[in-house]
C-alpha cells in the first residue's frame, strides 16, 4: 500500500487559535481524506509549539507557569479540531519528554559531524516571530514591522552556510519542492546573498536544555530548531535508534513527508533552514512544501497580535464546522490571500451550499417521498448525470495533487449545477410516476457527489447518504461505479443541511 505523510506547522499556545490556523489544519485534514480514499496509508501530523521566549512571556502575563498556559491552551486547540472534524494521526507537543530527547540526540549528532560549533551571536532578535534579524533588516522587524532585542550571547551556530550550494542545486532539480509556483523566485531569492550560520540556542529559561556535557548555563535551544525536528520526532525518528526497532519503523514507513504544508510567513524556515537540517542529516528532503496564502481582516494579515483575528468557536456555532471548512477552501485558491468578511462567508453559504447542494437533496428526496412512497424508483439509462459523475476521479485528484481546492470545489459545484438543471428540465412534479428513471439517477449523483464532498464535508456527507438510506454502500473508490444504489432503498425526510441565512 502507498503511503502518504503529511505536516501542518505546530501552532505557538501562547494564545488562542484563529481562523488562519484552522485554514491549513482543514486544508491538510481534506488532503488526509482524500488519500485515505485514495486508498493509501496517511500518517497526518500536527500539534503545538510549546517552547519560547513568547510562550514565557504570555505565561508571565497570565500569572501563569509556561507549563500551565500551554496546557489549558492546548485543550483549546484540541478541542477546535474536535469540533471541526479534523482527523489527526498524531498531535505531538514539543513539551513531550520523548520529543525533547530526540531534539538533544540531534543536536548532538550535529555536533559531532561538525555542524554545531560554538560562537557568539551579535545582533537582534524578534520575540513575537521568534526570529533572528539578518544584519541587512536593521532593528526594527522585517516581518512584523516591531522593535527588536539586541542580543550579545553566547551561542551554537548550526552551519547553514555549508549547505548553500546543495539548496541551489534541490531547487533546480526539484522544482515540486517549492509550492505554489508564485513563491518560488521568492524562495531562490533567499539564497542570492551568502545565508549566515543560524544561532541554535537563547538565554531563555523555556525551552529544551542542551544536550548533557554540552557547556552552556541558561541557554536553551533555539524554539524553532526546536519546532521544525518535530516533523522528525513526530515519526519517532531518532539518529540514536536504528530503523529495525520499533521506534524507527514508524519513520521508516512514512519519511519523506509527501506533503508540508505552512503559511507563506515562514516559507524561510520551511523552504530554508529545515532542508539544510535535513541535509546535515543525511535524510531525504520532504516532496513538497507548500506555502499557502494569508486571511486577511481589514486588509491586513488575520494575527493575534493585530486583534484582528476571526474566532472559530463562535464562528462554528453561528454558522456550523462545516460552512467554515467550505468557505476556508472554495473562496480563494490555496496560494492566494483572501479577505474574510461575515458578509463574504454568508453569500457564499446562501449560493453554494443552502441555495445548490441544500436545495438538490432537498428537492429531489421531498419529490421519491411523494410520488414514490419513499422508495427509491427502478433506473433507466443515467444519461447526462451517469456521464457528469463518473470519470471525475482522473481531474478531481490532479487537482487535489495540486492542492487546488478552489478547482476541486468548482467540479463539484458544476456537477450540483447539472443536477438542479436536470431536476428543472425533467420537472418530475409534472411527471408523476413516470418520473421515476429521473428521481434515480438524482439519488445516484448525490451518492456519488457524496463521496466525492467528503474529504470538505465529512458530516454533511453521511447526512446525504443517511437520508438516503445509503449506508452500508461501499466508500471507497469502489463506490464510483454508476449503479450501485439499490431500487426501493428508503429515503427519509431530513431537515435542510444548509438552512438559509437571513
Ligand atoms: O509560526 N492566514 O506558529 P503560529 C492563513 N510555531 N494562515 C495563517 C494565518 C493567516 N492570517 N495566521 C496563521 C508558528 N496562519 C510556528 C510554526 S512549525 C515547525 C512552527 C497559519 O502559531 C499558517 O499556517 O504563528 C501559519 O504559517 C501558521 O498558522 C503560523 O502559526
Amino acid at each position: 500500500m502507498d503511503k502518504y505523510y503529511l505536516t501542518t506547522p505546530i501552532y505557538y499556545v501562547n494564545a488562542q487559535p484563529h481562523v488562519g490556523h484552522v485554514y491549513t489544519t482543514v486544508a491538510a485534514d481534506v488532503l488526509a481524506r482524500w488519500e485515505r480514499f485514495l486508498g493509501k496509508e496517511v500518517f497526518f501530523l500536527t500539534g503545538a509549539d510549546e517552547h519560547g521566549s513568547k510562550v514565557a512571556a504570555a505565561a508571565d502575563q497570565a500569572g501563569l507557569s509556561p507549563q500551565e498556559l500551554v496546557d489549558q491552551t492546548v485543550q483549546r486547540y484540541l478541542d477546535l479540531w474536535k469540533l471541526l472534524e479534523i482527523k489527526f494521526d498524531r498531535f505531538i507537543r514539543t513539551t513531550e519528554a520523548e520529543h525533547q530527547k530526540i531534539i538533544q540526540s540531534i543536536f548532538s549528532a550535529l555536533q559531532r559531524n561538525g555542524d554545531i560549533y560554538p560562537g557568539v551571536y551579535e545582533g537582534h532578535y524578534c520575540v513575537p516571530c521568534e526570529r533572528y534579524l539578518a544584519p541587512a533588516e536593521g532593528i526594527d522587524c522585517a516581518d512584523c514591522g516591531r522593535p527588536t532585542e539586541k542580543l550579545s550571547e553566547e551561542t551554537y551556530f548550526f552551519r547553514l552556510s555549508r549547505y548553500q550550494e546543495r539548496l541551489k542545486e534541490h531547487f533546480v532539480k526539484n522544482p515540486e519542492f517549492i509550492q505554489p509556483e508564485r513563491i518560488r523566485d521568492e524562495v531562490t531569492n533567499m539564497l542570492s546573498d551568502p545565508l549566515p550560520d543560524l544561532s541554535l540556542t537563547r538565554r531563555c529559561r523555556w525551552g529544551v536544555p542542551l544536550p548533557e556535557g554540552v557547556a552552556g548555563s541558561g541557554l536553551t535551544i533555539y524554539v524553532w530548531f526546536d519546532a521544525l525536528l518535530n516533523y522528525l520526532s513526530g515519526v519517532n525518528y531518532n539518529p540514536l535508534s536504528p530503523a529495525e526497532t520499533d521506534q524507527g519503523k514508524l519513520f521508516q514507513r512514512f519519511w519523506p513527508p509527501d506533503v508540508q504544508l505552512v503559511g507563506k510567513d515562514i516559507i524561510r524556515f520551511h523552504h530554508i533552514i529545515w532542508p539544510a537540517i535535513l541535509m546535515a542529516l543525511n535524510l531525504p528532503l520532504p516532496k513538497k512544501v507548500f506555502g499557502h496564502g494569508w486571511w486577511l481582516s481589514g486588509n491586513e494579515k488575520m494575527s493575534k497580535s493585530k486583534g484582528n483575528v476571526v474566532e472559530p468557536f463562535d464562528f462554528c456555532s453561528r454558522y456550523g464546522s462545516e460552512a467554515l471548512r467550505y468557505f476556508l477552501l472554495a473562496e480563494v485558491p490555496f496560494g492566494m490571500d483572501g479577505n474574510f468578511t461575515e458578509d463574504a462567508f454568508r453569500k457564499r453559504y446562501n449560493s453554494d451550499l443552502a441555495n445548490d447542494l441544500g436545495n438538490l437533496i432537498h428537492r429531489f428526496n421531498h419529490l421519491i417521498r411523494t410520488n414514490f412512497g419513499g422508495k427509491v424508483p427502478a433506473p433507466q439509462d443515467g444519461g447526462i448525470l451517469a456521464r457528469k459523475t463518473t470519470g471525475l476521479l482522473p481531474a478531481l485528484t490532479q487537482k487535489m495533487e495540486n492542492l487546488d481546492f478552489f478547482g476541486f470545489l468548482e467540479t463539484l459545484r458544476e456537477v450540483v449545477s447539472t443536477g438542479n438543471h436536470y431536476l428543472d428540465e425533467e420537472a418530475p412534479w409534472r411527471k408523476g410516476p413516470n418520473s421515476g428513471p429521473a428521481l434515480y439517477n438524482l439519488t445516484e449523483t448525490s451518492r456519488i457527489l457524496s463521496i466525492y464532498l467528503e474529504p470538505v464535508l465529512p458530516r454533511t456527507a453521511a447526512l446525504i447518504r443517511r437520508q438516503l438510506g445509503l449506508m452500508d454502500l461501499p466508500t471507497g473508490k469502489e463506490a464510483l461505479t454508476w449503479g450501485l444504489t439499490k431500487p426501493g432503498t428508503i429515503v427519509t425526510k431530513a431537515p435542510p443541511l444548509f438552512p438559509r441565512i437571513k
